[in-house]
């Protein structure tokens, strides 16, 4: 190694980089998901080691300037610093004033140096995961160096996203997963240059966002799950830390508080909340449908307007998720008032609501998105008032679905979803009368019914996660399944490595990736 080095720096010194090491990563070798724009290989490599700086020219870019010297120095032992004063060589090099659309990114690896060139601080830090993925897939443990080297094929990318909404939902209303592992999970996300993670934070058998002026919402109805474990729920200082952990890696959390349906937990927490003034038993089954707020009483509203204001307070990104879904036992001619009436609520916090796809039943705000998951004529009912609409289509996007036949965990209620089902669609496709202009983004939904603990919940999201982040990510003409599916085995490796507890389907051992 030391050998190669020393010859290659000499050789470097005579004809300038034409020379390379076997040794030397190759780009060929190497997984970009998602696939980025334009893709150009450039000679020579670039080796990180303990003088490398990491250099900001304006003092916005602080931020994921320190973010991405810590995540390099924890693997490899190094003391990289941030420096406002741009080095002779040797320097990773974050720049703005990119002239390209928001999370837009050029990246350019040389033997001297780095340069990122974002159209904004996201556009960097997009453009860093993809960098992350250029380099050993040691960067991904603590202490990964273990006497490695660093080295970084050369490349020239230019890079952005299809669509601005690429998210994920976590159901953690039907079991309760901690601050810990919602971390865990935006850290994988941020891999994957996704930016919205929903947390459906209430639903029948479960609240689980402390709302300080309705404590009994999570004394009573933060008390259980699904199955009748001990359930949980996050104080606002957890929730806030979520989103402040969230904002770091440029994720936006998007809170959903269910309703109409879905709410026996509050309704089991507050009697008033229903019609008859009774409350009913704590639920701990997986059947939907059965519960609903009573759309007549003015403490209905009074409540939701605590609630909206509680969270609208913990809440820096643009929208609240009120659900919406399945309220079979609420009439429509109570569900339709109920809704608009919920949306004006939403927005004289400023904020834009988010529904499942039944709400385009109602009159929906200017800003209002519905989020298409069941019933096409729902969503085109949305697009035909001028709404937007975000495509999380239960048949290929939900991650509750099982693989196949043969899964333990997970429903099947809308179809078994193999990695190439997940992976062969194109949301500007999906459903004639909505194209591209009309969709805000895609999301990918986990339904936690079966789902208890970390492991489980890998398990299914992984690796079809990915797969929806490039759908997300990349354009449509670019996407290739053969392509995706050989890029997805080199990329286990990385997997492997941050412990990832993924899904080794069959189709991953199949024609090994060449
Ligand atoms: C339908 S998707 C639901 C959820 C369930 C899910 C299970 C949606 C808006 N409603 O309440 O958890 O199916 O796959």
């Amino acid at each position: 190694m030391m050998k190669c080095n020393l010859l290659k720096l000499s050789v470097l010194l005579l004809i300038g980089g034409l020379f390379a090491c076997d040794s030397d990563p190759k780009l060929s070798e190497k997984a970009l998901i998602p696939l980025p724009e334009k893709v150009v290989e450039q000679n020579g490599v670039f080796t990180i080691d303990e003088n490398t700086k990491v250099f900001i020219d304006r003092p916005e870019l602080e931020g994921v300037g320190v973010f991405f010297s810590k995540f390099i120095n924890h693997s490899t032992g190094f003391n990289i610093q941030v420096v406002t004063e741009k080095p002779e060589s040797d320097y990773i090099a974050l720049e703005l004033g990119l002239d390209a659309p928001d999370e837009g990114y050029g990246l350019d690896v040389r033997p001297d140096v780095i340069r990122i060139k974002g159209a904004s601080t996201e556009g960097v830090f997009r453009g860093f995961q993809t960098l992350r993925q250029l380099m050993p897939v040691a960067i991904e443990k603590e202490g990964g160096f273990e006497g490695g080297s660093w080295k970084i094929p050369g490349v020239k990318i230019e890079d952005a996203p299809e669509y601005a909404y690429r998210g994920s939902m976590l159901d953690v209303a039907r079991h309760f997963f901690g601050v810990e592992d919602i971390k865990r999970y935006i850290d994988l996300m941020s891999l994957y240059k996704m930016n919205y993670l929903h947390l459906h934070l209430a639903d029948d058998q479960g609240w689980r966002i402390e709302i300080k002026s309705w404590p009994k919402l999570t004394e009573i109805g933060g008390s259980t799950a699904v199955g009748g474990g001990e359930g949980g729920f996050y104080t606002q200082e957890d929730y806030k830390e979520i989103v402040a952990y969230a904002q770091e890696r440029f994720i936006t959390i998007v809170p959903e508080i269910d309703m109409p349906g879905h709410t026996n937990a509050a309704l089991a927490s507050y009697p008033e909340l229903n019609c008859n003034g009774e409350a009913p038993e704590l639920y701990t089954g997986i059947e939907v449908g059965f519960s609903t707020l009573c759309t007549d009483k003015e403490i209905t509203y009074q409540f939701i307007d605590d609630v909206v204001r509680e969270l609208v307070e913990l809440t820096p990104g643009p929208y609240i998720h009120i659900g919406g879904d399945e309220s079979h036992v609420t009439p429509l001619e109570k569900y339709i008032p109920f809704i608009e009436q919920v949306q004006d609520i939403v927005n004289s916090y400023d904020k834009r609501v988010i529904g499942w796809d039944e709400i385009a039943h109602a009159a929906l705000r200017p800003s209002a998105t519905a989020q298409y998951w069941s019933k096409a004529e729902n969503a085109k009912m949305a697009v035909d008032q001028g709404a937007k609409v975000l495509i999380s289509p239960a048949t290929k996007a939900y991650l509750d679905m099982q693989y196949d036949s043969t899964t333990q965990l997970g429903l099947h209620w809308a179809a078994y979803i193999e990695l190439d089902s997940a992976y062969l669609w194109d949301p500007a496709e999906l459903e004639e009368g909505i194209s591209k202009d009309d969709i805000l983004g895609v999301e990918a939904p986990l339904w936690t019914e079966t789902i208890t603990t970390m492991n489980e919940l890998e398990y299914m999201v992984f690796p079809r996660l990915i797969g929806i982040a490039e759908i997300a990510w990349t354009k449509p003409g670019l996407r290739e399944w053969d392509d995706y599916k050989s890029r997805l085995i080199k990329h286990e490796e990385r997997l492997k490595a941050l412990g990832v507890n993924y899904y080794s389907s069959p189709l991953l051992k199949k024609g090994k990736a060449k």
